[in-house]
């Protein structure tokens, strides 16, 4: 089974809060499901989730009344974005499930205590192809925190055999320097200890890509294939899921 995340950055418009990518998604739709293969499919928040997340520093837990609206506010939002991908799928004539991380999982301290992987190999084992995605959380410590599309795809490489894990972005892989300089090649291969450096200001609230590499190198280390492609390029997704030539990152596990 290969489970594909479906960035933020590259399903919205991380600039603008609210801003969609309808057409790149039902692309992705398309071409993800023309390959016939197996998949878990993953999204992250970009402009439905991060804004309001760090406006109202969920991240950091349930700390006032206040919050309870942004909170909902934050749900109702990645439900609306949830629905455009599951509408990609559906137009794409690609049998799915919608699964959100706030109705089935548990968090302790911003980790992943419980989240049945059953439930989604069961509608797997169906034929129908489950759609998670990042969302507030319920959490026994914070009360609540963000759950990162990252966070899930690790839980899951780690609780099902998976083969590969493709990571769609709106850049053509990994850089030395993130976010990248004009005119800078991607790095066709990553391994634990390169220099890479780090630096942002759109606001993410479960870490960047600074965290995110490193929840790759921990999927790498258990044996899965972790690419990170280009979706705004046609058809670079298809051949990665394919396994022919594509332009974008291997990220190596440490051992
Ligand atoms: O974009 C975060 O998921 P991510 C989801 O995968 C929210 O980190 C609600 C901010």
């Amino acid at each position: 089974m290969i489970l594909i995340k479906l960035g933020g950055s590259i399903i919205t418009d991380k600039n603008k809060p609210l801003a969609a990518r309808p057409e790149v998604i039902d692309r992705l739709a398309r071409e993800i499901a023309s390959t016939g293969e197996k998949f878990i499919i993953v999204h992250g928040g970009g402009s439905f989730g991060h804004f309001k997340a760090a406006e109202h520093c969920i991240q950091e837990g349930y700390k006032s009344e206040e919050q309870s609206q942004a909170i909902a506010d934050i749900q109702y939002d990645m439900r609306i974005l949830n629905s455009m991908v599951v509408d990609g799928f559906h137009k794409a004539s690609m049998p799915v499930a919608s699964i959100p991380s706030g109705a089935i999982s548990v968090f302790d301290d911003g980790r992943i205590v419980e989240f049945p992987v059953d439930v989604l190999s069961h509608y797997l084992d169906i034929g129908i192809t489950p759609i998670t995605f990042g969302d507030v959380v319920v959490d026994r410590t914070r009360g609540v925190c963000i759950c990162s599309g990252d966070d899930i795809m690790q839980h899951l490489a780690k609780n099902l055999e998976v083969t590969k894990c493709i990571f769609v972005t709106e850049v053509d892989g990994m850089y030395q320097n993130y976010p990248p300089g004009d005119g800078e090649e991607p790095i066709p291969v990553v391994v634990p200890g390169d220099d890479i450096s780090f630096s942002s200001d759109r606001p993410d609230v479960t870490g960047g890509m600074e965290r995110k590499l490193e929840l790759m190198f921990d999927i790498a280390a258990t044996g899965s294939e972790v690419l990170i492609v280009n979706g705004l390029v046609p058809d670079r997704v298809k051949k990665a899921i394919m396994g022919e030539d594509f332009v974008g990152t291997v990220v190596k596990g440490g051992n």
